[in-house]
């Protein structure tokens, strides 16, 4: 490490004064002008974790869902997976410190504790569609060079096509955004090789984000066997009253789009297209959601009916399913009495699923709003190569690996396995949405005590003064302080039929997120407001 030029690059990337960046559920988030010496900061941590791991690392700038005058980054494992929950507190620490002494004393404290070995560490940069993202991949990039790293600008891409190109790398194989492409495709037309059902059109919702030109190219790449209508390709502003997150959150078409016509199958991608959410227009214009519970157990049908065909002798790889706790309680009932397949349900964050769907052979993971993926163990992967071309099956599932992103949730691959499912059964959204009926639930993240309209949640604060007042234990379903919350919650819960409810501090905005379900949308809707009630 040559100090000089470090102090150097360092002294170009002043922290705002009193900024307090904090690693979060997944990565550093703020409005776009304060983030310069945070993203420089990335690019110092991952070139290190490059050198200490030996191998190429990634950082995307992107701030995901989140409104366009926002960015972040998310940093990435030579796997392909999130960074390592072990170096996040690095990421804090550089993150914080004050001026360029500071955060010399910490590169140093790194190198020491973390034994970083000397060289030049390779880190794969990539960036979403928003204006400030030329200034900050250049901040990023400084930061890798000035610990003697070389940043590799991978381009506008999705951020789960910088995870799955760094996976690629690190496995010595083609990672060019070209051959994602190629992969996903052939996988996909493999699984509806031959099935009787013509291909369903399918409306989507880009958010206005960088998912529009990766999905118009894939699409390009699969012809006709997939029938998508792009929409909010850019035209409005980027996850304005569109996207995933407003979908699943706000339960309202996006704008631009009026498929309210009964049964016709939308879907809608997030701001960098790593979630996914269907839906449909129901008689009297609502909007039915299919959310990613509901893929997570359409994945399910269609890897037992794929593994129902693989040769009996051969022992029969374990398959599991990884949800949090807001996992619809109808969703986790299904998959255990219909399915009888496991569940486990972890905290809130793709790196805790991911981490728990990692012990199935075939670990399927989603959270609720549709970030998610489907795992295959390595090991799986090889004995279904052993199998070799005469098993359909086999070739199938191995068409299920190319097709679903092993690195991290990949709205993409989300689409393809949803259109696979449904077209090898034959069904439309209406049959997938009947297999289980949700049991009516509300997620709040604001109350105010004063609104007195009981019903008009997205009017409504809570008001914590410190969010992390609240801490939670068993995956976030039980509140262990403040004090006494849990025992009060438990009271407002066992009065009510169905009732669930939970309480836990938002890992990416300055709020305590209250959900609640219930055998009714006005129970489910008071318990809600009653257990926000109680955070006070
Ligand atoms: C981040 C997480 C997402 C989680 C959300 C929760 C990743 C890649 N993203 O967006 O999985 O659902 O945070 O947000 O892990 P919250 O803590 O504000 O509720
Ligand atoms: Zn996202």
């Amino acid at each position: 490490m040559d100090l000089a030029q470090l102090r150097e690059a360092c002294s170009k990337y002043t922290k705002p004064a009193g900024f307090k960046p904090s690693y979060g559920t997944a990565g550093f988030r703020a409005e776009a002008s304060l983030l310069h010496s945070t993203v420089f900061r990335c690019g110092l941590l991952m070139a290190a974790r490059a050198l200490k791991t030996g191998a190429a690392t990634g950082l995307v700038v992107t701030a995901s869902h989140n409104p366009v005058a926002d960015n972040g980054v998310k940093l990435v494992e030579p796997t392909g997976y999130m960074l390592d929950q072990s170096w996040e507190v690095w990421a804090d620490k550089l993150a914080v410190a004050e001026d360029t002494d500071a955060l010399c004393n910490v590169i140093r404290e790194l190198y020491q504790q973390e034994d970083i070995p000397y060289g030049s560490g390779t880190v794969m940069l990539a960036y979403d569609t928003r204006p400030s993202a030329e200034e900050l991949v250049k901040a990023a990039g400084s930061g890798v060079q000035a610990l003697g790293g070389l940043p590799i600008v991978c381009g506008l891409l999705t951020t789960p096509q910088l995870h799955w190109m760094v996976r690629h790398c690190n496995n010595s194989l083609k990672h060019t955004e070209s051959t994602y492409y190629e992969e996903f495709a052939s996988g996909f037309c493999t699984l509806v090789k031959g099935c009787k059902a013509e291909p369903q059109a399918l409306t989507v919702d880009c958010a206005n984000g960088v998912g529009a030109e990766a999905l118009k190219t894939l699409s390009e790449r699969i012809g006709a066997q997939l029938s998508v209508t792009l929409r909010n390709t850019g035209e409005g502003g980027l996850n304005e009253a569109c996207g995933a997150d407003y979908v699943q959150k706000e339960r309202q078409f996006p704008a631009g789009m009026d498929d309210r016509q009964h049964g016709a199958r939308c879907a809608s991608l997030d701001g960098d297209a790593d979630r996914l959410v269907y839906f449909h227009g129901m008689p009297a214009g609502n909007l039915q959601l299919l959310d990613g519970d509901r893929i997570a157990v359409l994945a399910a049908l269609l890897i037992r009916d794929t593994l129902q065909k693989l040769p009996s002798d051969l022992p029969s790889p374990s398959v599991g399913i990884v949800q949090t706790a807001y996992a619809n309680g109808a969703s986790t009932q299904y998959i255990r009495e219909q399915l009888r397949l496991e569940t486990v349900v972890t905290p809130t964050g793709v790196k805790h699923l991911h981490a728990a769907a990692e012990h199935f052979d075939i670990g399927i993971y989603f959270e609720a709003n549709g970030h998610g993926t489907v795992l295959f163990k390595p090991e799986l992967i090889q004995r279904l190569h052993e199998l070799g071309d005469c098993h359909e099956a086999a070739k199938d599932l191995l068409a299920l690996v190319d097709m679903i992103n092993q690195a991290v949730g990949d709205a993409l691959s989300g689409i393809l396995l949803v259109e696979a499912a449904l077209r090898r059964r034959g069904w439309g959204l209406t049959e997938w949405a009947d297999l289980y009926t949700d049991l009516p639930s509300r997620q709040l993240k604001t109350l105010t005590r004063d609104s007195g309209r009981k019903t008009d949640f997205t009017a409504l604060q809570i008001k914590v003064k410190d969010r992390s007042v609240v801490v939670t234990a068993d995956a976030e379903t039980r509140a262990v302080t403040p004090e006494g919350l849990q025992s009060r919650i438990n009271d407002s819960v066992s009065a009510v039929p169905s009732g669930r409810a939970f309480v836990r501090p938002s890992g990416t905005e300055d709020v305590v997120r209250v959900y609640a379900e219930a055998a009714t949308q006005q129970a489910a809707d008071d318990l809600a407001a009653e257990v926000a009630r109680h955070v006070y």
